[in-house]
């Protein structure tokens, strides 16, 4: 059995504990994020950053970022850095989803948006400061033992998952599929799989590559990623109808007012939890070969599927 540290199987934990597995690893990330942005001056730039990076966050794709590594054979120390940006290019995208020409939400993270506390402008600027010290933080900060031809796949991986082969597509189809009720599913599932699972396929094969992972395991890992990817958009479907604006920390129920087509309203609520359970499974059975050491994967791959915020 391999021991990453004493979240993992000890004599009195008889399986493995996800629970603190994910507290553990959200305090370390927390932690590094924080140091990762002191505030100098211009303060008034950096106070935004720092509003919605820190603004808590579940750091689903900063975990799945360190576990991917590990599984591989690397540690944790490698993959902080990328941990860090993903984390950072992540809550970029969420503060430029919020602001009034795009979603237009007053609530992310159980806190009023970064647009509604520092003003559009100071906002799109925060987005833009996080994403470019994303990636000055992969470049600058990971360890010198790891290979600089790992660090610039890594920085070359993150650079498509974003752009408009990525992300920022996913986002434009979504804008504009608003107000439309007869999007095909094709279409939902592009949208998703840009949107959604292009960054968390990044996280997860970026914490191989620093790994220095075989193209067969990138190859699992990117199947892997692909099918939690889609499964965590399904949930997220799913939980904008059955969650609680206080679970979820932003408006409740946003999907349906928008009269926007989502997995439930192609599917409903069973089938798409049906779904999603399928995607969960197909991607641990990528996972096999790495036997025990897959553990925690497996284990957050689930997690996707039960959360509910
Ligand atoms: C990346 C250059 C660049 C621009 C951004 C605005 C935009 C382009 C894309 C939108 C991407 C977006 C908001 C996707 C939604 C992804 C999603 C399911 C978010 C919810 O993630 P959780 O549940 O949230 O992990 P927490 O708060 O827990 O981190």
């Amino acid at each position: 059995m391999v021991a990453t540290d004493n979240v993992y199987k000890t004599p009195e934990e008889a399986t493995f504990n996800l629970a603190l597995y994910l507290k553990k690893r959200q305090k370390l990330c927390d932690t590094a994020l924080d140091q990762a942005i002191p505030i100098v001056y211009p303060e008034k730039i950096y106070e935004s950053m720092r509003y919605s990076l820190l603004a808590g966050g579940k750091r689903v794709r900063p975990i799945l970022c360190l576990a991917t590594c590990e599984m591989i054979g690397g540690t944790i120390e490698m993959a902080m850095p990328t941990a860090c940006a993903v984390e950072m290019i992540h809550t970029m995208s969420l503060i430029h989803d919020d602001l009034p020409a795009m979603d237009n939400d007053d609530y992310r993270r159980g806190k009023l948006t970064n647009h509604k506390v520092y003003g559009d402008d100071v906002a799109i600027l925060a987005g833009d400061g996080l994403l470019a010290l994303a990636f000055e933080f992969v470049a600058t900060q990971t360890p010198q033992t790891v290979d600089r031809a790992r660090v610039l796949q890594v920085v070359a991986r993150l650079g498509r998952a974003l752009g408009a082969a990525g992300l920022v597509g996913g986002q434009v189809v979504d804008l504009e599929s608003e107000g439309k009720s007869n999007i095909s599913l094709e279409t939902l599932n592009f949208i998703h799989k840009h949107k959604t699972a292009a960054l968390l396929e990044a996280c997860v094969v970026c914490g191989g590559i620093l790994a220095g992972a075989s193209s067969e395991d990138v190859q699992r890992l990117t199947r892997y990623a692909q099918n939690i990817g889609l499964a965590f958009q399904i949930i997220d479907d799913i939980l904008d109808v059955t969650a609680t604006q206080e679970q979820l920390g932003k408006t409740a129920g946003k999907d349906q007012r928008a009269k926007k087509v989502t997995y439930p309203s192609l599917w409903g609520l069973e089938e798409s939890r049906l779904k999603a359970q399928e995607l969960v499974k197909a991607a641990c059975a990528e996972l096999e070969p790495f036997k025990e050491r897959a553990e925690p994967m497996v284990a957050i791959a689930h997690y996707i599927t039960s959360r509910n915020h």
